[in-house]
This record gives structure tokens, C-alpha cells and sequence, in this order.
């Protein structure tokens, strides 16, 4: 049994989306960010990050980053086919475009959502947002252009990184400048999250799927 402590539409939402594709026994410890438990001395010791998503393995392991946690579920129930078996081609471009986005759009994203964090400069702040907007801008542009046919990253494949990408988008604030700008991604997106067993996860945490390539996710 696996025990996932996670809080509400965090990123966390990749290992609950994940579970239910793979259909693995877990039990749910909710941590309430607002509440700041994360920062509890009980949930420290967990992880002293104080961040979620943490996955505690049946063997009493700590697994905490969402890709390792991602990767490990992938390679431990190669039955859900989550992820290409490693040392293919395939699974190296899993592995880069997962590394690429937790580098390039999931920090980032916490410079845009939460700028006063990153300076102590208080009047620097919009200039922070600003500056992350424009990076996350070109590196979707860049995931844009290196998408093939999809919709998934790996055509007909579906894998960790779409459930990863799907986490992200909806952090994106600009819903019709993304389905303008970004087609091939939105296409990913909307795939995703129509699988039966991910848009469950979806409308607990993020709203109503809604049909057809177009539909807007809020
Ligand atoms: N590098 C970590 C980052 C995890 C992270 O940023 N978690 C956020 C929720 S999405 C969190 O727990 N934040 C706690 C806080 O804001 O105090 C990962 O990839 O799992």
C-alpha cells in the first residue's frame, strides 16, 4: 500500500493521476498548505522541503519530487505501460522532456505565481512575474514546435510526461492565448485529461473536463 501525502491541485495531482491509471492500492494524507502544515515538525521530518507531493513506499521508503515519483511508479508497474522501458530512445526523450519542463516551466511558473517570494526587493516584483511569463512563454513555444503528430509526446504512446505537461497547463493562466498559440500542447492537454481514470483526478481538483478539442478546462 502506498500513502501519498499531498494537498489540493498541487503538483501532486501527476502522482494521484498516476495511481489511478496504474490502479495501486494508496491512502491519501491530505496536507493543508494554506493552513501551512507543510511546515508542521511531523511533516518536516517527512520531508524537510516541507513541500508535497511525498509518496511513502509499501516498504517504508520516502519518495519525494514529483518526477522521481513519477519515474519509480512508471518502472515499478511496467504492466500500466507508463513509461517506455528504460535505455530506449523512447524513454530518453520521456526522461528529457520531463527534466525540461520541471527546469524550465515548473520553477519558473513559481516566479510568475509568486514573485515577492524571490526578492527582497519589494518593488521588483512585477518585473520578476514579467521576466517568468516571457521565459515560460518561449519554452512552451519550444515544446510547441518539437511536438510531432501527438497527442501524445510519444504520438500514440501515452506516458508520465503527458500526465506531468497536463499538471502544468493548468497553472497557465492565458487559457485562449495557450489554444491560440499552442495547439499541438492544448491537443496533449485535452487528451489527457479525458482519460476516464485522469478526469476524475481533473474535476476533483482543477473543474470540469469538457468535451471536444476546443473545450476549455475552466
Ligand atoms: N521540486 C518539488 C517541488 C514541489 C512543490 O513545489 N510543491 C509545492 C506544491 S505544488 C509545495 O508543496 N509548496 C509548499 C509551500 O508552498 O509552502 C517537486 O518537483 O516535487
Amino acid at each position: 500500500m502506498y500513502t501519498l501525502y499531498d494537498g489540493h491541485a498541487t503538483g501532486g495531482v501527476t502522482v494521484r493521476a498516476a495511481l489511478a491509471e496504474i490502479g495501486a492500492p494508496h491512502k491519501i494524507v491530505n496536507v493543508d498548505l494554506g493552513a501551512g502544515e507543510q511546515r508542521s515538525e511531523d511533516f518536516s521530518r517527512i520531508n524537510p522541503c516541507q513541500q508535497v507531493p511525498v509518496l511513502v513506499l509499501p516498504d517504508g521508503t520516502i519518495l519525494s519530487e514529483n518526477i522521481a515519483i513519477l519515474m519509480y511508479l512508471a518502472d515499478a508497474h511496467t504492466e500500466s505501460e507508463l513509461a517506455p522501458r528504460c535505455g530506449t530512445v523512447e524513454r530518453a526523450q520521456v526522461n528529457r522532456w520531463l527534466s525540461f519542463f520541471a527546469m524550465n516551466i515548473y520553477g519558473p511558473e513559481y516566479l510568475r505565481m509568486r514573485p515577492a517570494f524571490y526578492t527582497t526587493d519589494p518593488t521588483g516584483a512585477d518585473g520578476i512575474a514579467a521576466a517568468a511569463a516571457a521565459y515560460l512563454k518561449r519554452h512552451y513555444g519550444i515544446f510547441e514546435a518539437a511536438l510531432g503528430g501527438g497527442p501524445y509526446l510519444l504520438n500514440a504512446r501515452f506516458s508520465i510526461v503527458d500526465i506531468y505537461i497536463w499538471m502544468l497547463v493548468q497553472w497557465w493562466d492565458d487559457r485562449d492565448q495557450m489554444y491560440r498559440d499552442w495547439p499541438k500542447t492544448t491537443r496533449l492537454v485535452d487528451t489527457v485529461m479525458r482519460r476516464p481514470k485522469i478526469a476524475l483526478v481533473h474535476e476533483a481538483h482543477f473543474g470540469k473536463v469538457i468535451s471536444g478539442e476546443t473545450g476549455h478546462a475552466h
